[in-house]
């Protein structure tokens, strides 16, 4: 019977891998020389936050998609790769929240045209871009009932938009790279999941620590527990 649960289980697991990568339309290899240009944070804390998170998963995929086929005139090759969900104690804001639950997931993007120093899209560039993928994510935060009420209050669903490009953005309403994304362990937990070695880009990449050295240093400097790792659910594999 152990056997039996136990072989159920991993084959729950498969079909959840396989129902997840469908959904996101994931190719099984990057593409060669696919560079980490776009890092999108989610976070929930009110409802039901893992039902909103696996819900939005596969339209968060399909807006990314869409929105790099708007921007880019060349044949696209487009990868994203998802963190695993994380648990986390609330930052900021009024007090009594609700934990959160965290993720991240990152656009590997090639092809022709792309080049990590050049800009992308049709017409305005990265910045441009960015400001078109930010308006879709607010979007979809709407559409899971997002309100805006209070700095740093409890909220259905947040999409937050790490970087964009190789560039900092600084326009009204949006700045990139995310100006608390190295001081965030709810952050910085999700993409040193996906890669321990990335690096947000900008000017002082190369000065920047990648993100999992960036958590270990910061971690002993917060009041809060450190972000904990859950282990997979239908429709999020671990
Ligand atoms: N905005 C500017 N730049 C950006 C960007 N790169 N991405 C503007 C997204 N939005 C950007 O955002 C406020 C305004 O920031 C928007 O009008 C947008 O045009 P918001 O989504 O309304 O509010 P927010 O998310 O609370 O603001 P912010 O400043 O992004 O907050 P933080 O610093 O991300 O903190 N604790 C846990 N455990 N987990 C969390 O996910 N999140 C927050 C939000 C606080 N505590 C948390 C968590
Ligand atoms: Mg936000």
């Amino acid at each position: 019977m152990a056997v039996d649960g136990a072989a159920a289980m991993a084959a729950d697991g498969a079909a959840d891998r396989a129902a997840a990568m469908a959904a996101d339309g994931a190719a099984a290899d990057a593409p060669d020389g696919a560079k980490p240009a776009v890092a999108i944070a989610l976070g929930a804390n009110l409802g039901e936050p893992a039902a909103t998170l696996i819900a939005v998963r596969p339209l968060l995929a399909s807006t990314c998609r869409s929105w790099w086929q708007a921007n880019q005139a060349a044949a696209p090759a487009c990868q994203l790769r998802w963190s695993p969900l994380f648990r986390t104690a609330p930052v900021g804001g009024p007090a009594g929240q609700p934990p959160y639950l965290n993720a991240a997931v990152v656009l590997m993007l090639a092809g022709p045209g792309l080049g990590w120093g050049e800009p992308a899209g049709r017409a305005g560039g990265w910045g441009e871009a960015a400001a078109a993928l930010l308006e879709r994510l607010q979007a979809l935060e709407r559409q899971f009932g997002r309100l805006r009420r209070e700095r740093w209050g409890p909220r259905s669903l947040d999409l937050d938009l790490l970087w964009c490009g190789p560039d900092p953005v600084e326009r009204p309403g949006l700045s990139l790279p995310h100006p608390r994304l190295q001081e965030r362990s709810f952050v910085l937990a999700p993409l040193a999941a996906i890669d321990p070695g990335l690096r947000p880009p900008g000017p002082t990449a190369e000065q920047a620590p990648p993100v999992a050295e960036r958590l270990q240093a910061l971690l002993p400097q917060l009041d809060e527990p450190a972000p904990e790792r859950l282990g997979g659910r239908g429709g999020w594999p671990e």
